[in-house]
């Protein structure tokens, strides 16, 4: 199938590895290879940096991006006198292994950007984010090439852009908006061409994620991280946009075939008693981790109203799906009894483009069992995530 051939996450060299080891060794030598890969999509660690002079904004921006209002447990303290004076790390909510860095302040003149690099340990972070709520500065620009030297990445961030834009309102000011937001995109490259730094500029607000260039930074960010990479940290986003639930979508159905072998495989070497049980296993999981990632289970739903400023129990009313009950071994039971309860497209039930096994497997196999239920879920809560999305903001944007 040209539509569902691309296998994503693994490279040729390891495609060829697990031909081999079914090849030679049977489905159980395929096992550990699959689960490798699921452990390494679940666990990588993405360590971001965020820099910038104080009051610029980081530790709303670190806020934002993970969803946390201020008042959220586990949020950055912000406000002109919560002055970060050293590194200070805040894992993601609902991904451990994402960690935003907030780090101090870059301000003053003697600042000597060789020795910061080294004190705030800059090798252990996947990329930066340098952020201002007005020009760039010397300082900026002198961060960014010692990045630049430790072959890193770095985007520059002008925050409280809502700002800007609310000076025209309150002068009563006509304002065309797009206009207003290159002339101030131009002036901040210009800042850093300046200082001889060639490089977008991303305009954002921290109150209005949804708006501006974060989603341009997000697919900027993304287009330079290794695939493993990309899809925690595409899961880490905050599900604030129909686009960002859709990339999720097509991120997590790359793994259902994982998955579903895994699944297979258990079921096609029976321990008495267990094979049925190690399934379910797998689905419980698999549906409270595709629930979680899209933002459907009690706590992401209300960090959103938080967020949004709407009732919790108006973006419930739009959930539809038994998926967001107590998911558990009873549960799935039921849900592999009804088969008619998930359907699936004769597309999708082409295997063809299951790298090495997915042939081998025939209806009613453990391996497609998982598949289907998994399609179907993850179709079921990712409709249901657009919809709260949609009532969220009011809207059918993007
Ligand atoms: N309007 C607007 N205000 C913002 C935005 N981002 C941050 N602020 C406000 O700017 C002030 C400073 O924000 P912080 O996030 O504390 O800044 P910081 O960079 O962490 O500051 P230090 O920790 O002192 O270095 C706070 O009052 C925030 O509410 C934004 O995008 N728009
Ligand atoms: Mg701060």
């Amino acid at each position: 199938m040209a539509q569902s051939s691309k296998i994503t996450f693994f490279n040729l060299k390891e495609l060829k590895d697990l031909k081999t080891a079914y090849e030679t060794r049977g489905l159980s030598a395929v096992v550990p290879l699959i689960q490798k890969k699921i452990n390494d999509l679940t666990n990588t660690e993405l360590h971001i940096a965020v820099m910038g002079e104080t009051g610029s904004g980081k530790s709303t921006f670190i806020n934002a991006v993970r969803g946390l209002q201020t008042s959220d447990e586990g949020a950055a303290k912000t406000g002109p006198t919560e002055t970060t004076m050293e590194p200070t790390s805040y894992p993601h909510p609902n991904l451990l292994n994402v960690c935003f860095w907030d780090l101090p302040g870059i301000g003053t003149p003697e600042f000597q950007s060789a020795k910061y690099v080294k004190e705030m340990n800059f090798d252990k972070y996947d990329f930066f984010i340098i952020l201002s709520d007005c020009r760039f500065r010397e300082n900026d620009a002198r961060l960014a090439k010692e990045i630049e030297k430790l072959g890193k990445k770095f985007y520059f961030i002008r925050s409280k852009i809502d700002n800007d834009l609310e000076s025209f309102h309150k002068q009563n000011i006509p304002l065309d908006k797009d206009k207003e937001l290159d002339k101030i995109r131009n002036y901040c490259v210009s800042s850093l061409e300046k200082q001889g730094m060639l490089t977008p500029v991303f305009l954002i607000s921290n109150f209005e994620m949804n708006e501006f260039d974060f989603p341009k930074l997000n697919d900027a960010i993304q287009s330079n991280l290794d695939d493993i990479k990309k899809h925690v940290f595409l899961l880490s986003l905050p599900n604030i946009a129909l686009k960002i639930i859709e990339e999720k979508r097509k991120n997590l159905k790359d793994r259902i075939w994982m998955l579903a072998t895994l699944s297979g495989a258990i079921g096609a070497v029976p321990i008495p008693g267990l094979s049925f049980v190690c399934d379910i296993g797998i689905l419980v999981t698999a549906i409270i981790d595709f629930r979680k990632y899209l933002g459907l289970d009690d706590v992401s739903l209300q960090r959103l109203a938080n967020t949004t400023g709407k009732p919790v129990s108006q973006l419930k009313a739009v959930v539809k799906t038994p998926l967001v009950g107590e998911i558990n071994e009873q549960f799935v039971k039921r849900l592999l009894a009804g088969t008619t309860y998930f359907t699936i497209s004769a597309i999708e039930l082409s295997l063809d483009f299951i790298p090495v096994i997915g042939s081998i497997f025939g209806a009613g196999s453990s391996f497609l069992m998982t598949y289907k239920i998994l399609h179907g879920a993850l179709d079921d809560l990712t409709g249901n995530a657009k919809r709260v999305v949609q009532a969220a903001f009011d809207s059918d944007f993007h």
